[in-house]
């Protein structure tokens, strides 16, 4: 479990292990003061990302989690998708907290989503009835499907005015025709929405700028990027368990591609993976537990979403997808959050591999129908039931949580460097 926490300060893709929300705000908070830029390189305000300093609890959603450090630039690169409305509210309320966003850049080739994006994601859910997804309803399949589609906006569109009023006008009328057509809804004022669009423009003017550029500079100005990832492993649009997944690609490479940088420049990259597994909206979850300890998981977890507050479902730590994760993303090394959360259990299960149409496999099977079926093959491991919230070594942590992590670590093939027992910054082991 050798980690050297110098390697903390170079080029590092932090990349979510699981199905999102394991902690990735936290541990980029963390890794921020070593931070010269954070950048996010994908999907929007469908993330939700907890930072908690002292008293105050930080919610952000496209904002990188390194805000909260003065000195660090915050870019919001060219492969996220940008609602301004909630932009605009999420910077509002950090100044009015007292957080500076003078360090705050916004890609101008990210795509914005319309309002017409978000009554559509909400539209299809309906009508997918019981195959719904459970998105977040924020517009973000309709924004990602317009980009590949090449009807997008970009905030260049918005900003610079290489999309004529006229042409934003006939993007709407076209939009309108679907939700007409297809789905009896009322048109859009286009008119209306353009004036009010443009007048979030002027607003998010002094923050647009060529990202990829400032990226790159700051890589050659020998600066420290930390790539903040958003949702996680599993809800990748290529690579996830589609089609329960998000639009955008969370996993390491998506990285790049979502900040425009080669994959020579990074260094290191670090698996968030909780000490057990949550996922939020619908889709096949094998080690999901239906009973009184998936319960107590979310309760003790706080285990509701950061932006729509639904609860999350829980269950046992699944290394089937961990291994997944790790060859998927090329991990390096994981930081595993939310131990304490297990503090209380007589007995902890982790999911080594799965059985599936009587045979027993160790990858994660492609197919939805199949994953599905998967059954999991759990191995059970004493509990400590001991608080761990105040433990800042691995030598101060219980026997039985350490053969845990071993555990893990072990299942996984790759060291731990961080340790996560508590939401406050200091409730962290860095394993040196
Ligand atoms: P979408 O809205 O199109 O991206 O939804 C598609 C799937 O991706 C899941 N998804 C997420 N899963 C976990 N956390 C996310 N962020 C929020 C959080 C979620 C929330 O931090 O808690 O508040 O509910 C996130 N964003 C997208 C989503 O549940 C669908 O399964
Ligand atoms: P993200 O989307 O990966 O950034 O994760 P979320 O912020 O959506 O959800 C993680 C939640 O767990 C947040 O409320 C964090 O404050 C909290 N958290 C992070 N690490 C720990 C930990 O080690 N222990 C506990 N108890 N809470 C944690
Ligand atoms: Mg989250």
């Amino acid at each position: 479990m050798k980690f050297s926490t110098n390697k903390l300060l170079a080029n590092v893709i932090i990349i979510g292990a699981q199905w999102g929300d394991e902690g990735k705000g936290k541990i980029t908070d963390l890794l921020s003061k070593s931070a010269d830029v954070v950048v996010r390189s994908q999907g929007g305000v469908n993330a939700g990302h907890t930072v908690v300093v002292g008293d105050q609890t930080f919610k952000l959603h496209l904002i990188p989690s390194g805000i909260l450090y003065p000195d660090t630039e915050c870019i919001i690169g060219s492969g996220t998708v940008i609602d301004p409305q909630e932009l605009l509210e999420e910077i509002d309320q950090l100044v009015d907290l007292n957080v500076s966003t003078d360090n705050l850049f916004i890609s101008q080739t990210a795509h914005v989503t319309m309002p017409y994006h978000r009554i559509l994601d909400q539209a299809a859910e309906d009508r997918r009835g019981k195959f719904k997804i459970g998105t977040t309803g924020r517009g973000i399949g309709p924004t990602y499907s317009d980009k590949a589609e090449r009807i997008g906006i970009r905030m260049l569109d918005l900003i610079n005015g290489d999309r004529h009023p006229d042409k934003l006008e006939w993007t709407i009328n076209y939009k309108n025709a679907v939700l007409e057509k297809l789905y009896g809804l009322p048109p859009l004022d286009a008119k209306k929405v353009v004036e009010e669009y443009l007048g979030y423009a002027e607003r998010l003017r002094p923050f647009v700028i060529d990202s990829s550029l400032k990226i790159n500079q700051a890589v050659r100005s020998k600066k420290n990027i930390l790539f903040e990832g958003a949702q996680g492993t599993l809800l990748d649009l290529d690579h996830g368990t589609y089609p329960y997944v998000t639009s955008s690609n969370p996993i390491a490479g998506g990285a790049c591609v979502g900040a425009g940088v080669g994959p020579t420049i990074i260094d290191r990259i670090i698996g968030v993976a909780k000490a057990y597994t949550t996922r939020v909206g619908e889709g096949p979850f094998p080690t999901e537990l239906d009973d009184e300890i998936g319960i107590l998981l979310g309760d003790r977890g706080s285990e509701f979403g950061t932006t729509t507050g639904r609860r999350r479902r829980c269950g046992w730590f699944d290394a089937v997808i961990g291994r997944y994760a790790a060859r998927i993303n090329g991990l390096d090394c994981l930081a595993v959050t939310k131990l304490d959360i297990l503090d209380e259990l007589p007995e902890i299960k982790v999911c080594v591999a799965y059985e599936v149409d009587g045979e027993t496999i160790t990858e994660l099977p492609t197919h939805a129908n199949q994953f599905a079926r998967c059954k999991p093959v759990y191995e059970t491991l004493p509990g400590w039931q001991t608080s761990t919230t105040e433990c800042r070594t691995l030598e101060e942590l219980p026997e039985n949580a350490l053969n845990y992590l071993k555990f893990l670590a072990d299942l996984m093939e790759l060291p731990i460097a961080i340790v996560s027992l508590g939401a406050g910054r200091d409730q962290t082991i860095i394993v040196e």
